[in-house]
C-alpha cells in the first residue's frame, strides 16, 4: 500500500517508541525542507496527536487522538486485504447497515465500516447492541470469501476466535472465553457479540457481513441497568484503558490470518483452537432454540459448527441456533 508522506512520518514516529525524533533528520530522509516537515507536523496536530518539542533534538510523540483513527490503523495493519479500504464514521444506525448499502456499491473484499458511535446497534434477532460513544468497537468487515453459502456460520466461529486470539496477544490481566457461538466472555460476563449476515445468490456468497462489537473503554457504570450483571468491558478487566486502534488492528490482522486458512484448508484447526477456548464445551447448558429447549452437557461442535448437547437420557442433540445458558 503507497502511504502520504504524512502517513510515513507519522509512522516513524509510532514506531520511535517515546524517543524524539529531529526535523531536520525527518527533512533529509523524506528529501523536503524542515518547514515541510512542520506543516505535516501541525496537520496531525490537527487530527488531535501532540508533539512536544525538545530543544536539539527534536519532537516527540506525546499523545494519539482517542478515536479509531485510520491513519493510525494503516500503520499498525499487517493485513494484505482487511481493513485496507476503511469507511469512518462518528455517528450510524448500525455499521452493518451502512455495509450492506456498500455490498451493493460493489466494495472490495475486506473493507471495514467503522463508527464511534451507533444509535441502533443490533444483535442477533434484531436484538439491541449497546454501542455507547467511543467507548467501544463498533465495526463491520464485509468479506467475499470462496466458500458455499452453508459455510457462513462457521464464519463466526472463525472470527471468535481471531477475537480471542487478538485478546490473547494484547493483554495479560484476563482470560477470554467463547461461549457458543458469538460471544466473548471473561469472567463470565460479555466483552464482545459477534453477528455474521449473507448476502447471497443462489449457490454463491456475495458478501458476508461480520458484525464486531467489543465493550472496550466503558466504566462499569456505562452499562444501562439490563447489562449490569451481563456486560464488562476490556478496561475493566484489564485494569486500565486501552487503545482501541491497536485491538482493531490486531482483530484484523488474525481474522484475515484464519479466515484464509479456513477457506483454505477447512475447519479442523478452527474447531480445535474453538473448543480450547471455550467455555461451553464441557458444561452442563441450557440451550433455547426457536422451537425447543433443550438441556444437558455441551460435548462437542461438529465440523458444520452445530453444538451437540448430551441430555440426561444419553440422547445426543445437535443444536444450530440458540441462545445458550451455562448451568
Ligand atoms: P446477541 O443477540 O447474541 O446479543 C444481544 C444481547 O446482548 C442483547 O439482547 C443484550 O442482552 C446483550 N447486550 C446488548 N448490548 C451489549 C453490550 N454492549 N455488551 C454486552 N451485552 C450486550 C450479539 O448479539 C451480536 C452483537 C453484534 C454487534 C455488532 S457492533 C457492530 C455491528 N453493527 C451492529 O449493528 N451490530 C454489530
Amino acid at each position: 500500500m503507497q502511504r502520504s508522506m504524512k502517513d510515513e512520518i507519522l509512522h516513524r514516529f509510532l514506531n520511535a517508541q517515546g524517543e524524539p525524533i529531529s526535523g531536520q533528520q525527518l527533512a533529509d530522509d523524506f528529501q523536503v525542507s524542515r518547514t515541510a516537515i512542520w506543516k505535516h507536523l501541525q496537520s496531525l496536530q490537527q487530527e488531535g496527536y501532540t508533539f512536544e518539542t525538545i530543544k536539539k533534538r527534536g519532537y516527540k510523540l506525546l499523545a494519539v487522538p482517542d478515536r479509531v483513527d485510520f491513519g493510525q490503523l494503516k500503520q499498525l495493519l499487517t493485513t494484505k486485504r482487511y481493513g485496507q479500504q476503511v469507511h469512518y464514521f462518528e455517528r450510524v444506525e448500525s455499521t452493518q447497515l451502512v455495509a450492506h448499502d456498500l455490498v451493493r456499491q460493489g466494495v472490495p473484499d475486506g473493507t471495514l465500516v467503522i463508527a464511534e458511535h451507533q444509535t441502533a446497534g443490533r444483535g442477533r434477532m434484531q436484538r439491541e447492541w449497546e454501542s455507547s460513544e467511543g467507548k467501544g468497537i463498533w465495526m463491520t468487515l464485509i468479506i467475499r470469501p470462496e466458500i458455499a453459502p452453508h459455510q457462513a456460520p462457521q464464519f463466526t466461529l472463525v472470527t471468535a476466535v481471531a477475537v480471542v486470539n487478538a485478546m490473547k496477544a494484547s493483554f495479560q490481566n484476563f482470560t477470554p472465553q467463547i461461549k457458543w457461538p458469538n460471544d466473548i466472555l471473561v469472567n463470565g460476563k460479555k466483552t464482545t457479540g459477534i453477528l455474521t449476515e449473507m448476502i447471497a445468490e443462489e449457490n454463491r456468497i456475495q458478501a458476508l457481513l461480520i458484525g464486531i462489537g467489543i465493550n472496550v473503554n466503558q466504566e462499569q457504570t456505562d452499562f444501562p441497568d439490563a447489562l449490569q450483571t451481563i456486560a464488562t468491558s476490556v478496561a475493566i478487566e484489564e485494569g486500565q484503558q486501552v487503545d482501541r486502534v491497536q485491538l482493531v488492528a490486531k482483530v484484523l490482522d488474525f481474522l484475515e490470518h484464519y479466515g484464509d486458512h479456513y477457506v483454505k484448508h477447512g475447519f479442523p484447526l478452527i474447531k480445535k483452537l474453538w473448543e480450547e477456548y471455550s467455555c461451553t464445551i464441557g458444561s452442563q447448558v441450557r440451550a433455547t432454540t426457536l422451537r425447543e429447549v433443550v438441556e444437558g452437557e455441551a460435548i462437542a461442535i461438529t465440523d458444520s459448527g452445530v453444538l451437540e448437547i448430551r441430555q440426561a437420557n444419553g440422547e445426543i442433540k445437535g443444536v444450530y441456533s440458540a441462545d445458550i445458558e451455562i448451568l
